[in-house]
């Protein structure tokens, strides 16, 4: 099967992904403090490869050619984040000039390239400062977060029109205050709970201060979500798939959606009531201009009474004998069409961007090149289910690689490559992999083949 771009139309969006922790470095530079990332990864055993991102794609200085490379990839639509501790040290009070110059040159240099500048509001990185006071398990985090956006959206916003509020609330809520597994490295329900319901009603609120201040811009936020199936096709199977579904994929929309949450398919929720006060259910809705989705995978999952609150597990892709990534996630194209059929039919959004897709594969330098053909398969095959799912009528409007460059992955540290252009990381040397390659010739309207099975 063969397809090109312009079977997506004209007015579809093409884009690459960062965000600003996993990039940027310098993370003690320039009067920039110190993010709940800074501190967790310092803690012995929190990262795989015991690194930090100290200094990781070092961004931070490089961003200018780094700008140019996306520019000779032919991309033009960057998403990135603001690292809400280079602009306010402490969270709130003071301003860090040189950090809001550092975002100003940015977002400049981008335009100067024909760049439009995609910015996330909240890509994980709290200010330390925060966290000391409960970070996102305190309602202060309201106020906080309604001073942060405001200054974004004053120092910014003349140049800025695309803006994502959050990314991935589920996975910030229940890596890092429910599992523990990502900073600040929070356990149990007691912190996940509220962190659910002030990470939902910042969102609206984040959407609401920038409408107010912007009302020009384009406001969306970004999930994560993958398709969920039983394991076996039995009753305790088929409820299993449908409560993390309601965890994974329903928990942070339906509340925008003016839904609320779904405390029926899934009763670990119900006990956000005791953190709901007045007006808060109206308060949780937001009229988004598009709603960011994020897939990579499906999940399956089988029943087990033994795991608290949810009675139910994901079952590996390791133990499923399937195609996978290094992240040891399934290769299955499928997820991101059904998840793109699921979102639309919400009657309320309006539009729905994919905001990262893309795979993590042990790419290898060989004569300075990185024969990522892996990637390039995986790739076209999720590109075509997106246009399968627009020619089904859902009004999917955008596409965006994670990532540009390798870079730092979290809790997995430096062993992931998700770039499409491959990183040295003594050298900082960049080197566009042929999936870089690719998608430059791609987006240069080339006819590109299409195969069924990546891998
Ligand atoms: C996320 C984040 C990215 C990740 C990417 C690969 O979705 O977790 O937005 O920061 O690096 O998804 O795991």
């Amino acid at each position: 099967m063969i397809y090109s771009i312009e079977d997506f139309g004209e007015d579809f969006l093409w884009g690459v992904s960062t965000a600003a922790y996993q990039i940027e470095g310098g993370a003690y530079n320039n009067g920039k403090g110190d993010s709940i990332w800074d501190k967790f990864v310092r803690v012995k055993g929190s990262v795989k490869d015991g690194s930090t991102a100290e200094i990781t794609c070092n961004h931070h200085e490089h961003y200018n050619s780094d700008i140019q490379l996306i520019d000779q990839l032919g991309v033009s639509n960057y998403r990135f984040s603001i690292a809400w501790s280079r602009i306010l040290p402490g969270g709130i009070g003071r301003t860090n000039q040189e950090g809001i110059d550092f975002y100003n040159k940015l977002i400049d240099t981008c335009l100067e390239h024909g760049i439009r500048p995609w910015v996330t509001l909240y890509h994980w990185d709290l200010p330390q400062a925060l966290e000391d006071k409960g970070g996102w398990t305190n309602r202060e985090m309201l106020n906080w977060f309604e001073e942060f956006v405001i200054l974004c959206a004053r120092e910014f916003g003349d140049r800025v029109k695309d803006w994502m509020i959050l990314n991935e609330p589920m996975v910030f809520t229940g890596a890092g205050y429910f599992l523990g597994y990502h900073a600040p490295g929070k356990r149990g329900l007691n912190n996940f709970i509220p962190a659910v319901h002030h990470a939902t009603l910042c969102q609206s609120l984040g959407g609401r201060i920038l409408r107010g201040e912007l009302p020009e811009s384009n406001i969306g936020t970004t999930f994560s979500c993958s398709h969920i199936e039983p394991y076996r096709e039995l009753e305790d199977d088929i409820l299993t798939a449908k409560r993390f579904d309601a965890l994974l994929n329903r928990l942070f929309i339906e509340p925008a959606l003016g839904l609320g949450y779904p405390m029926d398919d899934l009763p670990m929720s119900q006990r956000i009531e005791n953190y709901i006060e007045q007006n808060d259910e109206s308060n949780m809705a937001f009229d988004f201009d598009f709603i960011g989705l994020q897939n990579y995978t499906r999940e399956v999952v089988k029943h087990n009474w033994l795991i608290p609150y949810l009675n139910g597990q994901i079952v590996n892709a390791d133990k499923r004998n399937v195609l996978t990534t290094t992240m040891n996630w399934e290769v299955y194209p499928q997820s991101i069409y059904n998840i793109l059929k699921k979102f639309g039919k919400y009657e309320n959004i309006k539009k729905i961007i994919v905001t990262e897709n893309g795979a993590a594969f042990d790419d290898q330098l060989v004569d300075n090149r990185i024969k990522d053909n892996n990637r390039i398969l995986y790739l076209q095959s999720y590109i075509n289910e997106v246009l399968k799912a627009k020619k089904a009528g859902v009004k999917v409007g955008g596409y965006f690689i994670w990532s540009l460059l390798d870079n730092f992955e979290w809790a997995e540290g430096y062993t992931q490559r998700f770039g499409i252009v491959y990183t040295d990381y003594k050298t900082q040397q960049r080197i566009i992999k042929d999936s870089g390659h690719w998608y430059s010739r791609f987006l240069s309207s080339a006819k590109v083949r299409y195969f069924a099975q990546a891998g």
